[in-house]
């Protein structure tokens, strides 16, 4: 088998990255160690940044997106039983995000490239990349049925997540890891009930931090902090929902609306960059690269800015011969990548707490929260992180992004 570009993962980053290079006349490969319904049932993000919206209907995959999702202009904030809504348009400029679950981008990204007969292999496993520092780099794989295969390729573009193979095909010599765990992870559920309240309710509490988010307008998504290593299966329904109870309690007449719990899981968290982002002719993008905590909502979205930014240097290269963008594509995702990282780090470290919490750690976060709270400027400044930096999107034809 031989393809222009190769790519590892059928997640947001490889589907999406699939369909940019299919509608500018790019052949490629999409290899998935899973099988397809493992692949659209995985439970992970539900918010889209702007750009991210505005990346998926040029593309030609938002027409769901537009009549299911739902977008939102604010999150709450809360905290010492206090609620305080940042309001996205007014401080941004007209900014806002959407909340459709990755599990449903995944399935559109699918069946576009499945109707279009658009390569895409699942229950094939990736075992190496070779020659990335050649002109030919390719990827052996192996079916489930044990047949093995190798795919040539003029790119190879990993978009393994964070436990693929493709990083490993970076020498250590020349890989510069950034890490950091934290001692604690979320237990989230699903339950068929309809949202508590119509925006998303991030609160930090002195028992922890819970988030309170939805999938639709009968089906919300919670969030506890829970202690590093817990153990889903050790928490009953009852003792979810009075402990989120507990820590979204308001002063007011707020409450939680309680329903079935339909899937209930473990979430560790992490922040983990791997620079340079590039090697030879190996491209790095998303979670194959980078991790960031959950709190900020930005790893979808910086897995669609990563493949955007491949999609055009390749574009431009193909169209003008010039390796520029190409060249710069480590730079151009790392910056983005890094103020990303710096955000969901504050948003982290502000809500969360670590149970050897000192008193000086509760006084910092208060003083965080009512900073943002009282100070226009430091509410812009969560807004704008929050709604996402912009990709830059052309808008003018001749343009440089299929679809646009
Ligand atoms: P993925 O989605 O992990 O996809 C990688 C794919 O590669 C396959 N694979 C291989 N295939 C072939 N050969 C191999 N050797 C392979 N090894 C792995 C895997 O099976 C998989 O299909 O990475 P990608 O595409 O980079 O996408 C990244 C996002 O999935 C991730 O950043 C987000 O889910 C993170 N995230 C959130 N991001 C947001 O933007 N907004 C959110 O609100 C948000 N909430 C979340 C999240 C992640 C969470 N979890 C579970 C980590 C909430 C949670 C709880
Ligand atoms: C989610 O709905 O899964 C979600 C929302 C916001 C986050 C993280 C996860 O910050």
């Amino acid at each position: 088998m031989r393809t222009t570009v190769g790519i590892i993962g059928a997640g947001p980053a490889g589907l999406l990255l699939a369909r940019l290079l299919h509608n500018a006349g790019i052949d490629s490969v999409v290899l998935e160690s899973r099988d397809r319904a493992y692949v659209e049932q995985r439970q992970r993000a539900g918010i889209l940044e702007q750009g991210t919206v505005d990346v998926l209907r040029a593309a030609g995959a938002g027409e769901r997106m537009d009549r299911e999702g739902l977008p939102h202009d604010g999150i709450e904030l809360r905290f010492d039983r206090r609620r305080h809504r940042v309001d996205f348009p007014a401080l941004t400029g007209g900014r806002s995000v959407m909340v459709y679950a990755q599990t449903e981008v995944v399935k559109d990204l699918i069946a576009l490239q499945l109707g279009d007969g658009g390569p895409l292999f699942f229950e094939t496993e990736a075992l190496e990349v070779t020659g990335a520092e050649s002109d030919h780099p390719r990827i052996r794989f192996r079916q489930t049925d044990g047949t093995e295969g190798v795919l040539d390729c003029h790119y190879v573009v990993g978009c393994d997540g964070f436990w693929g193979v493709s990083r490993t095909a970076v020498p250590a010599t020349v890989s510069r890891v950034s890490e950091r765990t934290y001692p604690f992870g979320w237990l989230g559920i699903l339950a068929d009930v309809p949202p508590s309240h119509d925006e998303l309710v991030y609160a930090r509490h002195d028992r922890g931090f819970a988030l309170l988010s939805m999938r639709s307008p009968v089906v919300s998504r919670l969030y506890l902090q829970v202690p590093e290593g817990t153990d889903a299966a050790d928490w009953s329904d009852k003792e979810i929902w009075d402990e989120l109870e507990r820590r979204l309690e308001t002063d007011d007449d707020w409450t939680l609306r309680r329903g079935p719990v339909t899937a209930k899981s473990v979430t560790p968290m992490r922040s983990y960059v791997h620079e340079p982002m590039r090697h030879g002719r190996l491209f790095l993008a998303g979670d194959a690269a980078h991790i960031v905590p959950p709190t900020g909502a930005k790893g979808l979205n910086l897995a669609v800015g990563d493949v955007v930014t491949f999609a055009r240097a390749l574009i431009h290269r193909r169209d003008t011969g010039d390796t520029a963008l190409l060249d710069a594509y480590s730079a151009t995702c790392l910056r983005r990548v890094w103020q990303a990282e710096r955000f969901s780090y504050a948003m982290t470290t502000m809500l969360h707490r670590p149970e050897d919490a000192t008193p000086f750690d509760d006084r910092v976060q208060r003083a965080a929260l009512d900073r943002i709270t009282s100070s226009r400027s430091a509410e812009a400044d969560l807004a704008e992180s929050y709604t996402g930096f912009p990709l830059d999107l052309p808008t003018d034809p001749p343009h440089d992004l299929p679809g646009a």
